[in-house]
């Protein structure tokens, strides 16, 4: 049995391994209970007690050596970076998440690329706007009811009372601001977020987002505003929609029109979307009235211009087919999730 065990002790500081496997077949045969050296120690149990005695110790000296082999493969292992026994490197990589734009984002965006090849400009203004660029510059009349408390946010003074100063409700300012600076012409589109007073509900909300669009210079017409306009409704919503221009009424203006694009939905045949009329609104437009660009220093004799608004929730709720504008600031990611891969 002595013989046995040297040659085991042997066997066992000699061992190499350098993976998991064989260090776990070293712990199995060495080590483990039911391996051999569980073996030698049933064994031991027969020997008479003289040769226990000697047996026993270069057992356990064994016993101790196969444990500390064992530690010290286990080491050994964990110092070397053998790729191959954990990693696969043939697998391909866990995605990084990046996360996606928001839906009024994606179509703010298509609204500028289709403008910026008709060679419109983007411009961008305060939203905290004072009375005269939002509302006086632009021909409302002093007791015109958008003025109204119930349909404009005013920025309160210190003392608590109505200052001059009021959350936009356009973007018509930034246009104000541009033709107050800039000779004609101009041509330039003006996305942002603008704000009302109203009841939140599925149809409205108190803030939302508008484009509005502007070209002043010499000789631009009427027919320049609906070719315009038709360029990209088709560019917008496809090839096949056709636009109806209504008369209307704005006090920046004259003459002004709704514009309506053929119902994508139903095709014209008529549905909910369009309420069965087989149209669907999605502009205000018209000739820029001439007291307003009187108000900015331009001449109306020398230049003309037509100019436009429309709300990118309207536009976005048409193109992926949404019925509740309130899903556009819930922020719930099961919403803005379903807007990943479009682009
Ligand atoms: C709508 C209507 C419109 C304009 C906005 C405008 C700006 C200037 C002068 C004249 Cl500086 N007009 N903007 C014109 C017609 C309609 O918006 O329904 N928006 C959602």
């Amino acid at each position: 049995m002595e013989e046995r065990i040297q040659a085991l002790l042997q066997e066992v500081t000699s061992y190499a391994a350098t993976d998991k496997q064989s260090i776990e077949t070293f712990r199995l045969k060495y080590i483990s209970k039911k391996g051999t050296l569980g073996e030698l120690f049933e064994e031991l149990k027969q020997l008479a007690p003289e040769q226990k005695k000697t047996a026993g110790k270069t057992l356990n000296q064994l016993k101790q050596a196969a444990e500390a082999k064992f530690a010290e493969l286990n080491e050994q292992l964990q110092a070397t970076p053998t790729a191959s026994t954990d990693l696969d490197l043939t697998l391909p990589p866990i995605p990084n998440e990046i996360g996606n734009l928001h839906p009024l984002t994606l179509t703010k965006y298509r609204i500028i690329e289709i403008f910026e090849r008709l060679g419109f400009n983007v411009a961008d203004g305060p939203e905290v706007e004072d009375d005269w660029h939002n509302f006086s510059a632009l021909n409302f009349p002093p007791n015109h009811p958008a003025r109204e408390m119930q349909d404009t946010f005013f920025v309160e003074k210190s003392g608590g009372e109505k200052g001059d100063l009021l959350l936009r409700t356009h973007t018509s300012n930034v246009q104000i601001r541009m033709l107050e600076n800039q000779k004609p012409p101009v041509r330039a589109i003006m996305p942002g977020r603008v704000y009302r007073n109203e009841a939140i509900s599925a149809r409205a909300h108190c803030f939302f987002h508008q484009v509005e669009g502007l070209y002043i210079d010499k000789n631009v017409g009427f027919a320049d505003l609906k070719q315009t306009l038709y360029h990209f409704s088709k560019e917008m919503f496809g090839k096949d929609t056709k636009i109806r221009l209504r008369p209307s009424f704005f006090p920046f203006t004259e003459p002004s029109a709704e514009i309506d694009i053929s119902c994508l939905i139903c095709k014209g045949k008529g549905c909910n979307v369009c309420k069965h009329s087989g149209w669907v609104e999605i502009a205000g437009s018209g000739m820029v009235h001439p007291n307003v660009l009187k108000n900015c220093g331009i001449d109306p004799e020398e230049y003309t211009g037509f100019a436009f608004g429309m709300g990118i929730e309207r536009v976005t709720m048409l193109r992926y087919q949404i019925n509740d504008l309130r899903l556009f600031s819930e922020n719930d990611i099961r919403f803005l999730r379903q807007f990943q891969s479009v682009m």
